[in-house]
């Protein structure tokens, strides 16, 4: 369940987490056109709090929206500001945040016509997406049936709600056979993403990722890529095969819910020797420092706020 807090922004004001509440014919509810983001506030080492790349998750809310055609009645730094309001109504030193936009009730049918934009800002405390164990030991994956979404089908750029369909969808299906996560091919076959995380493997010291044809454009795969290359580590975006993973040193996926979790294994196959990988625990390492403000270099990625 999750843990509930004492407040929950709604269109410009805090109301109590049980009076949060829409309408049944709310048209996101029927059709599934919104938009979310996923962030993550941290207690940093100085003994404050920060919420980590805010404003590069509030853009890509406002792209998401944009892509989607939602007209938002909302600055990109109304939404700044909500989210620390809501962190320190809700007395949160380290949380969870989950900005979503939607489109509320009026007329039914697909065109939403002029029904409202409506917005949300949720928070509360989430630990490790994958449990505990999964950030040091690593997890099991499986090729989904599911294929991930064409570029055509679905706004595979946005983080909109009904793109995650596939997503409930491949993960209920890898949960119900044993495994932790679902990895999704793309319309080509090639590997594109996980149900709600980004990949990356490691071949002969050097780190691969896919590039951002057909997945959401992580900010957690962003940083890695900027804190691998700081750390000495080549790193390369391009296509790869799931039989390319299965022969990876190490591979890994990356997510504000998920952080850093290394893969262990790959439909049967070990990867590696079967645990988290060095450079997998490196750069997990690296990037909670980072989040818990423990890295100057990257001060400026860090929101501070104070509960
Ligand atoms: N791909 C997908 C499909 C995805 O949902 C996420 C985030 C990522 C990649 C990584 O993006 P970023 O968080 O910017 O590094 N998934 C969010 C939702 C998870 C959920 O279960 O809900 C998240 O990690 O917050």
């Amino acid at each position: 369940m999750v843990q509930k807090t004492d407040k929950i922004w709604f269109d410009g004001k805090l109301v109590p987490w049980d009076e949060a509440n829409v309408h049944v014919l709310t048209h996101t509810l029927h059709y599934g056109v919104g938009v979310f983001e996923g962030i993550r506030a941290y207690k940093t080492v100085d003994g404050r709090s920060a919420v980590y790349r805010l404003k590069e998750h509030v853009k890509r809310l406002f792209d998401s929206a944009r892509i989607m055609e939602m007209k938002v009645p909302h600055s990109e730094e109304d939404i700044v500001k909500a989210i620390v309001e809501t962190l320190q109504a809700n007395q949160l030193a380290e949380a969870y945040i989950r900005p979503l936009m939607f489109i509320g009730d009026g007329v039914m049918g697909v065109h939403p016509g002029k029904n409202p934009i409506r917005t949300i800002v949720a928070t509360w405390f989430w630990g490790a997406y994958l449990g505990e164990e999964a950030l040091k030991k690593g997890i099991r994956i499986k090729t989904s049936t599911f294929t991930r979404h064409h570029v055509n089908v679905m706004m595979t750029k946005a983080k909109a709600c009904g793109n995650y369909v596939n997503s409930v969808l491949a993960k209920m299906e890898a949960v119900a056979d044993g495994y932790d996560e679902a990895l999704m091919l793309d319309t080509s076959g090639y590997v594109s993403e996980c149900t709600g995380e980004n990949i990356f493997l490691v071949r002969n010291g050097v780190i691969k990722t896919p590039p951002l044809t057909s997945i959401l454009a992580g900010i957690t795969r962003e940083s890695m890529i900027k804190l691998a290359r700081e750390l000495g580590y080549e790193v390369v975006e391009e296509r790869f095969t799931r039989d390319e993973l299965y022969s990876a040193d190490e591979a890994f996926l990356t997510g504000t819910a998920a952080e850093l979790t290394p893969i262990r294994e790959v439909d049967r196959r070990r990867i590696g020797k079967g645990e988290a990988g060095p450079v997998a625990l490196h750069l997990q390492k690296e990037y909670f420092k980072i989040v818990t403000g423990d890295n100057a270099a990257h001060a400026d990625w860090l929101h501070y706020y104070t509960v």
